[in-house]
């Protein structure tokens, strides 16, 4: 039987496991990733762990997330981020270098390669046909060690592309459609493979974007086949060596194949608050637009930003919009003022923005009070710009400009252009002096890491007892996202590196009253409803409950990403037996957990509510358990190198 490309790239990494669904796989990983926002964290952990120098055939820490510096907490961040780097043999991309993701993929990316990086749209990557996860940043520190990353085998689904795009319509709407039939849970436990005869004319630029959206389905990757698009974008990145063609077999099979025709889609739009709340842009035609923003790691692409220009050009944006653009990459801004595209943009009365995630992440701009912010963004969680009663929809760049111009959500089709002639250039304008090398092994001794005060140790957990008595501090409804757990912007970003600070936040947007609770309490218990922890990568959202004292999430479902980070905090992650005991639970009420050890081996933990008896499960690999019981997978770490 023929196999998938995930199956092939998995294979050829695999240190153990057996590639049966569900069973828990070793991987080799040849490449990393991270930003500052989980990179302190990341790097304090790798610095924890005792390893003199990574591993990896490649790692690299980006500096994107944080880059507002309204303090000094993030410039510290980002000296401790340069310095620890240089001594341990990681490549440093200097704030203003640009978004992680679309570095990457210009700069770093190859065919065939595993990836892991501290940022759920890591598998952006796969735009260029490489295997990438995103991860918390304690399982990079590990993987940056030399050690193995570990993932459930996923099940594989393919999704075939007939036909071609038409005129504005994009890669954007493609992944929007995936989100309307999977919807923001439909990916979980998968690998999303893109074939079909439709791939043919779509450029790495527009996979990439396909790809990072997959983040948003929970896929676990998302991947696409190395061909001739592949090497033409490798090749003007005066990479064509690192370009290997890599295709599923033709007789691979699949666990569902979902079939597109790009002839027959139309610009699509996400409403507020969930990116799987897809309808076409034409039904909101005359929504009132207070902000547009162009950018992110989802589209901000040169070819993103030379459309957006095409439809600017000799135009101006409406009086009553305010427009931010913002290049993925220092590279895209630089040709972009090369060409003339930027003087476009400007004139059209727009925003310039540094080449960075800003917007957002909530790092500034966010919208007027109750406003409709259309972004070209993958996230449209309430709260995440910033704003509690924004209204943030998400669309293509296309139909961005086009609603900038009339003040109004517009399909770009109706606003009489013919067609947008923007083409992959020959060749990128290759300058990698934004990227620091690390020092020379021989020279790595004499490099002093530099901290500031708002540094501060990683929380430890504590081993997971066989029985736990707690209150339960806060119940919660479906689609809890990182972002609710452990918020983000402006005004929290710049404690990530130091947990005792940001836990003062913890669930501040959905009852800031809760830390206060934990605390008092000592230890605690949270419940939540079906998919909690979506989203981010973000550790701190297991990190900050860990410093309040949480010793076990109780929910109907958990998100990959998020599940393993409370497991390598030591945190128990357990899900209803029966989701209707959801109900039987209140908040403020104590409860038990009992025979927990041998539960962790059966499958099956018991609580104890009120006098009743509520079966829980689990189904942690003996690494996951050896993980709880020594406290975390620091500990976990440490005893094993001992
Ligand atoms: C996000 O898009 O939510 C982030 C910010 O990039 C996060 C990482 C973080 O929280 O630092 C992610 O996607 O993992
Ligand atoms: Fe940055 Fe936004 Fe991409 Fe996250 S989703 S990496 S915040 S641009």
């Amino acid at each position: 039987m023929g196999r998938s490309l995930t199956e092939k790239i998995l294979a050829a990494h695999l240190l153990s496991g057996s590639m049966v669904p569900g069973e828990e796989l070793a991987l080799h990983i040849d490449q990393t990733l991270t930003q500052d926002a989980t990179g302190t964290m990341a790097y304090l952990e790798f610095e924890a762990i005792g390893v003199d120098r990574v591993r990896t055939e490649r790692s690299v820490a980006y500096v994107d997330h944080n880059t507002l510096q309204s303090g000094f907490e993030n410039a510290d961040d980002h000296r401790y981020l340069q310095s620890v780097t240089k001594k341990y043999g990681i490549w440093f991309s200097r704030p203003g270098n640009g978004i992680c993701h679309q570095v990457h993929l210009e700069r770093f990316g190859i065919p065939g390669k595993t990836l892991i990086g501290s940022d759920s749209h890591t598998p952006t990557a796969g735009g260029l046909g490489m295997l990438a996860f995103g991860a918390g940043g304690l399982d990079v520190a590990v993987a940056m060690g030399g050690g193995a990353y570990y993932i459930a085998m996923p099940r594989v689904l393919k999704v075939e592309l007939k036909g071609r795009l038409r005129p504005f319509v994009t890669a954007k709407d493609l992944s929007l459609e995936i989100l309307r039939i999977l919807s923001v849970k439909g990916g979980v436990g998968r690998v999303i493979e893109w074939g079909g005869e439709g791939v043919k004319s779509l450029s790495v630029p527009e996979r990439a974007t396909v790809t990072n959206m997959g983040a948003e389905l929970g896929a676990t990757s998302s991947i696409f086949p190395s061909d001739r698009q592949t090497r033409a974008f490798l090749k003007a990145q005066g990479r064509e060596a690192d370009f290997v063609p890599l295709s599923a077999d033709p007789d691979a099979e699949y666990e569902r194949i979902v079939t597109i025709d790009l002839d027959a889609l139309e610009p699509l739009i996400a409403c507020p608050h969930m990116p799987d709340r897809v309808v076409p842009v034409s039904s909101l035609k005359g929504v009132k637009v207070d902000q547009v923003c162009l950018g992110s790691c989802t589209n901000s692409s040169l070819y993103d930003m030379r459309k957006a220009a095409a439809m600017l050009r000799g135009r101006t944006i409406a009086p009553s919009v305010s427009m931010s653009v913002s290049p993925g990459s220092r590279q895209v801004l630089t040709m972009l003022a090369d060409s003339g595209d930027l003087s476009d943009i400007l004139s059209s009365g727009a925003r310039l923005l540094e080449c960075a995630c800003g917007p957002c992440i909530g790092m500034g701009f966010s919208p007027n009070s109750g406003g409709v912010s259309l972004r070209t963004f993958n996230r449209n969680f309430e709260g995440r710009s910033g704003t509690r009663d924004a209204r943030v929809y998400l669309v293509s760049p296309e139909t961005a400009v086009a609603s900038a111009l009339t003040g109004e959500i517009t399909d770009p089709r109706t606003l009489g252009i013919a067609s947008l002639s923007v083409s992959l250039p020959e060749s990128f304008r290759i300058d990698d002096s934004g990227v620091l090398p690390p020092a020379a092994a021989e020279e790595a001794e004499r490099v002093e890491v530099l901290r500031g005060p708002n540094i501060r140790p990683v929380p430890i957990g504590r081993p997971v007892e066989d029985s736990i008595s707690a209150e339960l501090t806060l119940k919660l409804g479906d689609n809890i996202t990182t972002d609710h757990i452990m918020p983000a912007g402006a005004k929290i970003l710049p404690y990530r590196s130091n947990v005792p600070k940001i836990s003062e936040f913890c669930f501040s947007a959905v009852d800031p009253r809760f830390p206060e609770r934990a605390k008092a309490a000592g230890q605690s218990i949270l419940v939540g409803g079906a998919n909690y922890g979506q989203g981010s990568s973000r550790e701190h959202a297991a990190l900050a409950p860990l410093y309040l004292g949480v010793r076990a999430v109780i929910a109907k479902s958990f998100a990959r990403i998020h599940a393993a980070n409370l497991i390598n905090a030591g945190i128990l992650p357990l899900c209803f037996a029966d989701p209707a005991d959801y109900e039987r639970l209140r908040q403020g009420e104590r409860l038990r957990l009992y025979d927990i050890h041998a539960g962790m081996e059966s499958g099956t933990i018991m609580l104890e509510a009120d006098g009743e008896k509520i079966p829980l499960l689990c189904s942690f690999s003996e690494r996951q358990r050896a993980i709880l019981l020594a406290g975390g997978l620091l500990n976990y770490t440490r005893e094993a190198s001992q």
